[in-house]
C-alpha cells in the first residue's frame, strides 16, 4: 500500500503480507504519526490476505515509544497516547488472520509490547528485549503489565519491568517470550516457512482458533470449555470443514475456500 512514511509492504503470493516499521534512524520508535499509519495499514489490509508478518527495518523491530515525543506530555496527552497505542495493538491482536513477529533486533519499551500483541513471537539472535521504562520514569503504556505476566508469568514480568533489563534472544527463548530463535540470517526463510504451513489450512478453522484462544483468556476454565464447543460446533457449517475432512478421506490435497 502506498503513501506512508514510516511503514512499508510486500504482499506475497499465498496471501502472506510483509508490514515493516521503516523509522531506522530513530530504531523505529513509534510517534504519534506511525501508530495512525499503522491503524491506518491494519484497517485497509486486502480481504484476501491470510497472514500478516510484522517485522523491523536496520537493526531494530521497534526500540520503544518515541522518547523525543513523549518527553513535553501532559498526563493528559500521556492518557491520549497510550491509548492509541493500547488500541492499535489490540486490533493486532483481535485480527481475523494470524500476526507473526519477526523479531529483528531491538524490541524494547512499546517494541517489546508490539511483538507481544502479535501471536505469535520468532527472534533472530541479534534481537534484544526489556521493559526499560521505569529507567524512563514511567511504567509500560501500551498494555505490557498485562500482556507480559500472561506471556511470562508474574515472577519474570516483575523482575523484567521493575528492573528494565535488558535481556538477549536466549533468555527470552528460556522465559517463553519468544517461540524460535534463528541466525539473522535465517529469520525471514523460518518465518515465512511457519507463514506459509499456516496460509495452507481452512482459513476459517485457523481464525476461530484465534478467537477461541484470545477471548479464552478472561473466561474462567468452564465458561471458556462451553464457549470452545460452540465455535467447534460452528466449524461444521463451513464448506471448508467438509473439504478438509473429505479431502483427508479421498487421499487428496484440500482445496479450501474460507467459507
Ligand atoms: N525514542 C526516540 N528515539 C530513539 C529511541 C526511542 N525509543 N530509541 C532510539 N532512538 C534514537 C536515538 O535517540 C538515536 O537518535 P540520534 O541518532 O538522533 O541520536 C538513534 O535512535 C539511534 O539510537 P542509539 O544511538 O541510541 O543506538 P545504540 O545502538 O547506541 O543504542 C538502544 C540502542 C540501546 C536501543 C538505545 O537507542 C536505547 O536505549 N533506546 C531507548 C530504548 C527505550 O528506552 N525504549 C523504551 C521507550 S518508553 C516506551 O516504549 C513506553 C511505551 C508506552 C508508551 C505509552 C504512551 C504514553
Amino acid at each position: 500500500m502506498e503513501g506512508y512514511r514510516f511503514i512499508k509492504s510486500e504482499f506475497l503470493e499465498d496471501g502472506i503480507a510483509i508490514l515493516v516499521i521503516n523509522r531506522p534512524e530513530a530504531l523505529n520508535a513509534l510517534n504519534m504519526e506511525l501508530m495512525e499509519e499503522l491503524d491506518s495499514f491494519i484497517g485497509k489490509l486486502p480481504a484476501h490476505i491470510r497472514l500478516l508478518v510484522l517485522t523491523g527495518e536496520g537493526k531494530a523491530f521497534v526500540a520503544g515509544a518515541d522518547i523525543a515525543q513523549m518527553a513535553g506530555f501532559q498526563p493528559s496527552e500521556a492518557l491520549e497516547f497510550a491509548r492509541k497505542g493500547a488500541g492499535v495493538f489490540r486490533k493486532i491482536e483481535q485480527l481475523g488472520i494470524p500476526v507473526i513477529a519477526a523479531i529483528n533486533g531491538f524490541a524494547l519499551g512499546g517494541g517489546c509490547e508490539l511483538a507481544m500483541a502479535c501471536d505469535i513471537r520468532i527472534a533472530s539472535e541479534k534481537a534484544k528485549f526489556g521493559q526499560p521504562e521505569v529507567k524512563l520514569g514511567i511504567i509500560p503504556g501500551f498494555s505490557g503489565t498485562y500482556r507480559l505476566p500472561k506471556l511470562i508469568g508474574q515472577g519474570y514480568a516483575k523482575e523484567l519491568i521493575y528492573s528494565g533489563r535488558m535481556i538477549d534472544g536466549k533468555e527470552a527463548l528460556r522465559i517463553g517470550l519468544v517461540n524460535h530463535l534463528l541466525p539473522a540470517e535465517e529469520l525471514m526463510d523460518f518465518v515465512l516457512g511457519l507463514a506459509r504451513d499456516i496460509v495452507a489450512n481452512a482459513p476459517v478453522a485457523v481464525r476461530s482458533a484465534k478467537t477461541c484462544i484470545n477471548d479464552n483468556y478472561d473466561m474462567d476454565g468452564r465458561a471458556a470449555i462451553e464457549y470452545e464447543n460452540g465455535i467447534f460446533a460452528e466449524c461444521f457449517s463451513t464448506t471448508d470443514q467438509k473439504e478438509g475432512m473429505n479431502a483427508f478421506l479421498e487421499k487428496r490435497k484440500a482445496n479450501f475456500r474460507n467459507s
